[in-house]
């Protein structure tokens, strides 16, 4: 429970989308703010326990629901989301009530084709976060029994898995493929493998790091589509954006989470080629331009809100003053529009997708630049993002996307994403509460933002 007092200026900032205070004249309560985010959270879960439970996503302007992971089937995606960051809130009577539906009805014994890097990140990443949270055996044997129907994806001869595969035969699909979708697994495949003793996870999750590595131009630049049967090329453009961005940062935490020094030369490596042919100013802001590959040339200079996240890797990869530089490149745009649309053009200044699909990135850079240096500034970027989204995108039975942040007042959709739960709730919680569950100093949050190190049990 908050005090009134505090009650009030969370109501009022809410109320305004215009640039909060001066940090000097900063006088906000963090802990009421961290308080205010859990009840958010509490909120949202109980319209999803009411009107979704078990289900994979919440509709919230309708109080309906709707799939993702297969057509017709649902497999509690939010609620597996949820439950590291209803750990981390102490919201532990909700954790419980979720873990109790994960060990009675969760089964991927299901002839249903999925997405391999999404189940990867989400499922195996959710049921690892809350077997850290909680301990409980069972959602351990869930993660490796998932992780062994997704493992037939990578048994390719160049190593790049494949995109799709069927959890019960084993059929696999859609070798044309991305970075995102290589070279996301080590962090949840590896942790397998530290937890099980089986080597097989982290192997497969790294060689599909080290064949697209290996793939890179003379300039030491990565293209956005590759052939995972044949290893060639399919197209040009390097970005730093989808769908390859959490590539790069998988190379780090591969070096974060096990010191694999592979992982860091070759994250160094890729970094040193967008520093040097990517970086583009513009009226005093950083942005990271599409180019060529080959020649470094750029393409253009559309920005996806994805891409936000990318100053905070940048700062923990150790180019701290161009990480700052980034991220305040991508505050300056939160403020032009109270909630960053998914696509803007730097080079025409012009919005170039209007919507936004209730997205975590830049609370993510932010949240990962306080770890580093606690300067108050990514606090304030956080706490902007949270008020902006209390005030656009609550709805009747939770937060929703928007269809359009450039309309006055900005549109909602009826969709509320399962990383939400695991993702901005989470990462404002963190920046605001100063919990004693979360250790400050030596953590790891997952592309995700599954905690797969870092919590403390009371
Ligand atoms: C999340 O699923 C992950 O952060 C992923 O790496 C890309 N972005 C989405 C949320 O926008």
């Amino acid at each position: 429970m908050i005090a009134s007092t505090r009650r009030s200026f969370l109501a009022a900032a809410t109320l305004s989308a215009a640039p909060l205070p001066a940090l000097a004249a900063d006088r906000t309560d963090w802990h009421a703010l961290g308080e205010d985010v859990k009840s958010e959270m509490a909120w949202a879960w109980d319209h999803y326990r009411t009107k979704a439970w078990g289900r994979d996503e919440i509709k919230p302007i309708s109080g309906t629901f709707s799939s993702f992971v297969l057509p017709d089937r649902h497999l509690g995606l939010s609620l597996i989301e949820a439950m590291d960051t209803l750990w981390v809130m102490g919201l532990d009577d909700r954790f419980n009530d979720a873990l109790h539906w994960v060990m009675s009805e969760l089964s991927f014994d299901i002839d249903g084709e999925v997405q391999v890097f999404e189940i990867a990140i989400r499922i195996v990443g959710g049921l690892l976060s809350a077997h850290h949270a909680g301990g409980e055996p069972k959602l351990l044997a869930l993660a490796r029994d998932l992780t062994d129907r997704l493992m037939p994806a990578f048994a390719t001869k160049t190593g790049l898995p494949y995109r799709y595969v069927n959890l019960r035969s084993g059929k696999v699909r859609d070798p044309q493929t991305n970075p995102a979708e290589i070279g996301t697994y080590l962090p949840e495949f590896g942790t397998l493998s530290k937890l099980t003793g089986d080597r097989r996870y982290y192997d497969a999750a790294k060689r599909a790091q080290v064949a697209l590595f290996e793939r890179r131009s003379k300039i030491g630049l990565l293209a956005d589509t590759i052939d995972a049967e044949t290893g060639q090329w399919l197209s040009r453009r390097a970005t730093v954006g989808p769908p390859s961005d959490s590539y790069y940062e998988y190379l780090w935490d591969g070096w974060q989470l096990f010191g694999d020094r592979d992982c860091k030369r070759m994250y160094d490596v890729c970094t040193a080629a967008i520093l040097r042919h990517q970086q583009d100013r513009r009226d005093g802001r950083l942005w990271f331009a599409d180019v060529d590959f080959k020649t470094g040339a750029i393409l253009n200079r559309n920005q996806i809100e994805l891409a936000s996240f990318y100053g905070g890797l940048l700062a923990q990869g150790g180019a701290h003053a161009t990480g700052v530089a980034c991220t305040m490149a991508w505050s300056w745009l939160q403020d032009r529009y109270g909630v960053l649309p998914e696509g803007f053009d730097y080079g025409t200044d012009q919005v170039t997708h209007a919507s936004n699909k209730l997205r975590p990135e830049l609370a993510d850079g932010a949240f990962n630049l306080w770890l580093l240096d606690h300067d108050p500034r990514w606090r304030a970027i956080g706490r902007t993002h949270y008020l902006a989204m209390k005030r656009w995108n609550r709805a009747a039975y939770g937060y929703a996307d928007l269809a359009d942040v450039t309309s006055d007042p900005k549109r909602q959709s009826d969709h509320c994403p399962g990383y939400w739960w695991s993702e901005q709730m989470k990462y404002y919680y963190l920046l605001f509460a100063d919990t004693p569950r979360f250790d400050y100093r030596r953590n790891y949050l997952s592309t995700e933002g599954n905690v797969l190190l870092g919590f403390r049990r009371p």
